[in-house]
């Protein structure tokens, strides 16, 4: 196991360790996990390529790190505990033993189906037991994986199967979500007129609702697993051989698929999910993100896994049957460790106490915070109502890119300060620079946040096109990695992330790019032109906000909105849909042809009086006449 950090000088002894020698510090924390051989050198890197390796020449497989060398010491264990949609239904565990015979057994109905190492597999499915365990069998494998989020429209699942040329996809017939159906089956197939790669669709049973049958390609899980043994050794793997693909939005149009590796990734999500939960043998740990996001990856199956913790996976949404599920299941399944998003507590805090008070909160231990900064208020009511005043709270900053927890307290160790990530894990140099791209020093300051030195989670390419890694992350301020957001260094160098500096806009954590949203509303016949900016939102930290122009004015303004929400949610989903859209005439453009969103998003958050320099504007007149309109 690597190192478990236990008091505020330990990490501080460990995280300047780590910066005067990175390589001897990750070579101690690596060498705790199960190798089939040792690497040559522990790193090798640019940041111009970029061209990173961690753990050179080193062989491996994850699954023997989160299955195999668990079966001794914790075979009897739960390794997965699964809470269904409707709470009427019971729940289901794996033990270690269990997980590591359903992955084999799963990875063999993969091979058998002819996937090979270095083949993309994409996974489609609700938040059950067997999208882990399917994240699990690709590993073994050696296929990578590639999860899409089933709240996605066949369309962008689609186009990521085909960036990726995957040659499976494994979904469910359906999907409970709540009291909604959803039904995943049909979407896929839409999605796979369009996927000339995909040879099976791995079908397994959830909803027991009818589905159309392609028998070609389709083929129901329980059918493949007749006859398959349930040991199944594990592909030898590079340490740097990829992992999985998980796409995510840029500010430019199409999303990008983010690729992870086997042993740099293994080494941070452990390391990083014990020391900032502090997890402890015999806890109940949830996190109620999705597997279909980041989060999901790392810090449900991958970190928890690898530390040989009790992982809890909940297949339904906060609300359903009532507001008061998330803490029903806490004391329902005596959760010690609970890591849920801002817009969760934001919309559980609007619907009242009355649906917390009624349950034991007592098993709690550590509260965890993702995905957008969390604002004082909901950090409060978190803290008083969830905490009772007494539990950490682990505001953790990261990113898909970053493959693991980058900035966070830990729990119970690092001092706490409230809406603030505090200070950067052993490993991770985070580093504040200007516009100019000059490194801001000292406290009391704020600009971009930027890395300067690699960590072993971090992305190693974007799939099929490095240019483009290099473009978005690498270039802006040569020789360090910018995240895409602002940071504040207070007095004593606790970090506060603002926000996103970028094109990107996060609804309920969800990253969204705006241009892929105005693709989208472009496509509706009548709309010549839009742009898409994001505005302060209650409850989902940030909403969307959509400007129109029209070819021909729109008769009906309500069948124009309901057209355009429609065309959103087929393209890229529901979660993309703008909460506003205004009819404008023009939009303001400077004389190069670029639009210019700080004025638009001036006018969505009603700061218009504020709006600075417009003299560069092709036509400043269409300010005004923007301010002075309405919603549709
Ligand atoms: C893990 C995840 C990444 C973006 C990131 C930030 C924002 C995430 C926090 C946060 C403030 C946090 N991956 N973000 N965590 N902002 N405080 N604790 O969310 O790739 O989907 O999003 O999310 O802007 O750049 S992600």
């Amino acid at each position: 196991m690597t190192h478990r950090i236990k008091s505020f000088e330990d990490y501080q002894t460990l995280y300047d360790r780590s910066v005067a020698d990175p390589e001897g510090f990750w070579a101690e924390q690596a060498s705790t996990f199960q190798w089939r051989k040792t690497w040559d050198r522990v790193l090798d890197w640019n940041f111009e390529g970029p061209d990173v390796k961690w753990f050179v020449g080193g062989k491996l497989n994850i699954t023997e790190n989160c299955l195999d060398r668990h079966l001794e010491t914790r075979g009897d264990q739960v390794a997965i505990l699964w809470e269904p949609n409707d709470p009427t239904e019971s729940p289901i565990s794996y033990t270690y033993r269990e997980l590591y015979h359903a992955v084999c057994r799963m990875a063999n109905v993969l091979k058998s189906r002819g996937i090979q190492k270095g083949d993309r597999v994409c996974l489609y499915m609700p938040m059950v037991p067997e999208l882990a365990i399917a994240v699990l069998a690709c590993a073994r494998v050696g296929a990578i994986h590639s999860v899409v989020f089933a709240g996605f429209s066949s369309k962008a699942l689609a186009d990521r199967i085909n960036d990726a040329t995957c040659k499976m996809v494994i979904c469910s017939d359906g999907n409970f979500r709540g009291s909604k159906v959803i039904p995943v089956k049909d979407i896929v197939d839409e999605a796979l007129k369009t996927c000339p790669t995909i040879e099976t669709n791995l079908v397994l049973k959830r909803t027991g609702q009818e589905v159309a049958w392609h028998a070609d390609q389709d083929v129901w899980l329980h059918e493949a697993y007749q006859g398959v043994s349930d040991e199944c050794p594990a592909e030898e793997m590079d340490a740097e051989d990829m992992l999985f693909i998980l796409y995510t939005s840029g500010s430019t149009g199409k999303p990008k698929g983010v690729v992870h590796t086997c042993g740099g990734y293994m080494v941070y999500t452990e390391f990083s999910f014990k020391n900032v939960f502090q997890y402890d043998e015999g806890d109940v740990y949830w996190c109620t993100a999705d597997i279909g996001w980041i989060t999901g990856h790392s810090y449900i199956v991958y970190g928890p896994l690898l530390a040989g913790a009790t992982t809890m996976m909940f297949e339904g949404v906060p609300t359903y049957p009532d507001a008061g599920r998330f803490w029903q299941i806490c004391e329902k399944h005596k959760v010690n460790q609970f890591y849920t998003a801002p817009t969760a507590i934001r919309a559980l805090e609007a619907k009242g106490l009355e649906y917390v008070k009624p349950y034991d909160l007592g098993s709690l231990k550590v509260l965890g915070s993702v995905g957008e900064p969390i604002n004082e208020e909901a950090w409060h009511w978190y803290d008083d109502n969830i905490g009772a005043k007494g539990l950490p709270i682990v505001d953790t900053w990261w990113q898909t890119e970053t493959g693991g927890i980058m900035i966070s307290p830990l729990a119970g160790i690092t001092p706490l300060k409230p809406c603030h990530a505090t200070l950067p894990l052993p490993g991770i140099q985070p580093v504040i620079v200007d516009a100019e791209g000059n490194e801001v020093e000292g406290n009391d300051v704020e600009g971009l946040l930027c890395v300067k030195f690699p960590w072993p989670s971090m992305l190693r390419t974007t799939y099929g096109d490095h240019e483009r890694c290099k473009n978005v992350y690498f270039s802006a301020f040569p020789g360090k990695y910018f995240t895409g957001d602002g940071v504040r260094r207070d007095e004593v160098g606790n970090y506060r992330i603002i926000g996103r500096v970028d094109d990107v806009i996060n609804v309920s954590g969800h990253r969204i790019g705006t241009a892929e949203v105005e693709n989208a509303i472009d496509e509706h016949p009548n709309v010549v032109e839009s742009a898409v900016v994001g505005y302060p939102h209650d409850i989902k930290g940030q909403g969307i906000y959509a400007y129109i122009i029209c070819q021909q004015h729109p008769s009906d303004m309500e069948t124009l909105r309901a057209e355009i929400l429609s065309i959103v949610t087929k393209v890229i989903g529901p979660i993309a849909k703008p909460d506003k859209i205004q009819l404008v005439n023009g939009l303001p453009k400077t004389r190069s042809g670029k639009i210019m969103r700080r004025i638009l998003r001036k006018i969505a958050d009603g700061t218009s009086d504020k709006l600075g320099d417009t003299s560069t504007l092709l036509d400043p007149s269409v300010v005004d006449e923007i301010r002075d309109g309405v919603l549709i």
